[in-house]
């Protein structure tokens, strides 16, 4: 068999189908889930054009522009024409937007109390009579709450909701809500699958491109407030003026719809930019240095948001280079930007092979000492799970666990772990799952999602024409936005709204994409990293599976984490081990740290087991872990003929596209099964039960098949040797 061979001519057959098409493709995925087609498959459509008639956006603010502008686009698309601005008579259907400083009509209403449910950044969505008219009103205490609400209204359109009694106050649970780019001033992205940066550099100042206001767009229709533009593995020179420059052109697209930039900071800058000897935190020359800089972005960008700092961690530079905590680090850059507002997100993300502690361990050993020594203005940026953005991690010890400095969450939107660009994995469950997890730290209900000041996304948009390299991975950026303003949603009912917006409201596509979706992440965990496992991707790109990966630094390989030997299987983090599981609350430590009550689904994270145990569904580990590789690539297999039943009922385009990646993520799911059963094979010497579908070579074919390093869609095509 050769694995690639078939997606390759997928692949090709769409590209020369996209060629032959005489037409624009008008279902690119550009427009993300702000399509605003007509509500042709809503029966509500009478309905909606009787309730919205004229369209009275009272105040003129850029921000409130932007909102007018976006209801009489949206509206006109939806509806399937233009609705009339103001005139001076109010009509029957008006949709009145506005604060109640901007807005008289607004003001006149009784919306007190709902206007203070909704704060600084929410919106009110009422449905009432105003002077003796029937009208909707969307009302905020700010631009950017009518903003926000207007997309709110659209949504509701877009996913078929009554009107009628409309009644909405909504205000978001978390004030930081950001996506990070990783993003290089070279046009290249750090884990992007998505083309080259969206960031066009060398064209900026001057030349705007017009994709930067649709990004801006898609994230205020989330609620997500901030943006940082450069990757953590940070490059000093976006300080330089020449780039301040770009910055703040950016930062003026962005302003008005609520986006805020923050930068990456180099922590080694004074060196590298500024010409100074050290880069030592307690050095005054380093403190003015830092102190000018700041002052100078904020000449350039007045409501610039403040830094990110990856610092002692993977090589990059830090204040331990100068025998400095990292709260010397992050207290001196929190020093300069705390006179703008501004604040520091120093990362958490640190780990050292000279350190012989379990990797996992090592972020809440070094910052749990350090709680209380931060500035006010740092909030310590700590991955979802503990290791790096696995398909599936338990919850950071970390969360609950600092008192006294605030915590933001970081995950990856960008499928680094997950099979990248093509397959598809709705990660909102994996999100969910966390934001959920009961830490313990204030006792029953301490929540992860209660513990968090913000949340903050690893970017997966890039220039590729769809932003995501995939329709279906524009449903992560969607998610997350979601989330981060309301933790408390469900995946369900999330999947349930990108679908309606993306693709129909037909219950015959609702009800099969979104099954597909919310299995689509457990089928990733089971063909990679069953029952617990972790980091078994090949060596540098993560992509396809290597859990023979060894030699180099070790806490980056996967004999490392998975620990297979011939008694069994798992990394033991209880007492007798690295006692990893002592760093949580009593009873989440309690819970993992016992065969009987750990969750199956973190086992081998927290446990050695023997090939042979029993587990507690009564099969042994070996048969558990057969079983759940074969899942994942049954659910595939599902996934693919699920959306094969689509046909005719989504456009030919997406249809094709979506498709050919399953198509993709099919034989790859056997490939990560397959190689991961025969290197698990070797120890275990156990043999396959009768009718189990055997790997379809040695393992030594699967161990000797090479990746390009780090390439922009690492197929193993053009290596794949013959059998
Ligand atoms: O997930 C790992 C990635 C690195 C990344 C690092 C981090 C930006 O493999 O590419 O570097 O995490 O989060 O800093």
């Amino acid at each position: 068999m050769r694995p690639f061979a078939s997606c390759r001519s997928v692949v090709a057959c769409c590209v020369l189908l996209a060629a032959a098409s005489p037409r624009p493709a008008v279902e690119d995925g550009y427009d993300l889930w702000l399509r605003y087609r007509l509500v042709g498959d809503s029966g509500r459509l009478a309905e909606y054009r009787a309730a919205l008639t004229q369209l009275v956006v009272e105040g003129d603010s850029p921000t409130l522009r932007a909102a007018r502008d976006e209801l009489s686009v949206g509206l006109a698309g939806l509806l399937g024409s233009a609705i009339p601005g103001a005139d001076s008579v109010l009509r029957d259907g008006a949709l009145i937007a506005g604060t109640p400083a901007t807005s008289r009509l607004v003001a006149g209403l009784p919306l007190a109390d709902d206007l203070r449910r909704a704060g600084d950044e929410g919106f009110v969505l009422r449905a009432l009579r105003v002077r003796g008219r029937q009208a909707i009103v969307i009302a905020g205490n700010s631009g950017v709450g009518v903003l926000y609400g207007a997309f709110a209204l659209l949504r509701l359109i877009q996913t078929d909701s009554p009107l009628r009694d409309l009644a909405v106050v909504s205000a978001p649970a978390l004030r930081l809500r950001l996506l990070d780019h990783w993003d290089n001033l070279d046009g290249t992205v750090e884990r992007g699958y998505a083309g080259p940066s969206l960031w066009d550099w060398a064209h900026l100042p001057d030349s705007i491109d017009p994709r930067y206001r649709d990004y801006a767009r898609a994230n205020a229709s989330l609620g997500i407030n901030g943006t940082v533009l450069t990757n953590v593995n940070a490059d000093a020179r976006v300080l330089a003026p020449a780039f301040l420059a770009k910055v703040a052109a950016l930062a003026a697209v962005f302003r008005p719809y609520g986006l805020r930039v923050y930068l990456t900071a180099r922590f080694s800058a004074p060196i590298e930019l500024g010409g100074l000897a050290t880069a030592d935190p307690l050095d005054s020359a380093v403190r003015a240095w830092w102190r000018g800089k700041v002052d100078e972005i904020y000449h350039v960008v007045p409501d610039f948001g403040g830094f990110v700092v990856k610092a002692n961690s993977e090589g990059q530079p830090g204040p331990q280079d100068y025998r400095r905590t990292h709260a010397d680090g992050a207290n001196l850059l929190a020093e300069a930007l705390a006179p703008h507002g501004g604040i520091v997100m120093w990362r958490a993300f640190v780990y050292s092979s000279e350190v012989p502690t379990d990797r996992v361990r090592q972020a809440y050993d070094e910052f749990v000492p350090l709680d209380g020594a931060f500035r006010d203005n740092v909030l310590l940026q700590v991955k979802n799970g503990p290791l790096d953005f696995q398909p599936r991690e338990p919850f950071h010890p970390l969360f609950g666990a600092m008192s006294r400095t605030p915590l933001i969450m970081e995950v990856q939107i960008t499928k680094e772990y997950l099979g990248q660009d093509t397959h598809l994995a709705f990660l909102a469950p994996t999100w969910e799952e966390v934001l959920r997890a009961d830490t313990y730290s204030h006792g029953a209900g301490s929540t992860v999602a209660r513990q968090i000041r913000g949340l903050a996304g690893v970017a997966n948009i890039g220039s590729d024409r769809d932003w995501c390299g995939s329709d279906f991975n524009q449903a992560n950026w969607y998610a997350f936005g979601r989330l981060a303003w309301d933790p408390g949603l469900s995946s369900t009912a999330i999947a349930d709204e990108w679908i309606r917006m993306t693709f129909s409201n037909d219950p015959r596509v609702v009800g099969p994409v979104q099954a597909m979706m919310l299995a689509s992440r457990e089928a990733v965990v089971n063909y990679m990293t069953p029952l617990g496992l972790a980091h078994q991707m090949a060596r540098g790109h993560h992509y396809g599976p290597g859990p023979w990966v060894s030699g180099g630094r070790a806490d980056q390989t996967s004999v490392y984490f998975n620990r297979a030997d011939s008694a069994g299987l798992g990394f033991d983090r209880t007492a007798s081990g690295s006692n990893a599981v002592g760093q949580y609350f009593p009873p989440v430590r309690n819970r993992f740290a016992s065969r009987d009550s750990v969750p199956e689904t973190l086992l081998l994270w927290f446990h050695h087991v023997r090939w042979n145990e029993r587990l507690r569904s009564g099969r042994t580990l070996w048969e558990e872990l057969l079983r759940h590789y074969e899942a994942g690539v049954d659910t595939v297999r599902w996934m693919e003929r699920t959306w094969g039943g689509l046909e005719g009922l989504v456009d030919a385009e997406r249809f094709h596209r979506v498709q050919g990646f399953l198509r993709i993520q099919d034989v790859e799911a056997r490939w990560w099964r397959d190689a991961s059963v025969a290197y698990w094979e070797s120890f275990s010497h156990l043999p396959l039960p009768p009718g189990y579908e055997a790997p379809a070579h040695s393992l030594d074919w699967y161990r000797q098949l090479r990746c390009p390093p780090d390439p922009r869609k690492p197929r193993c095509e053009t290596v794949m040797p013959a059998p």
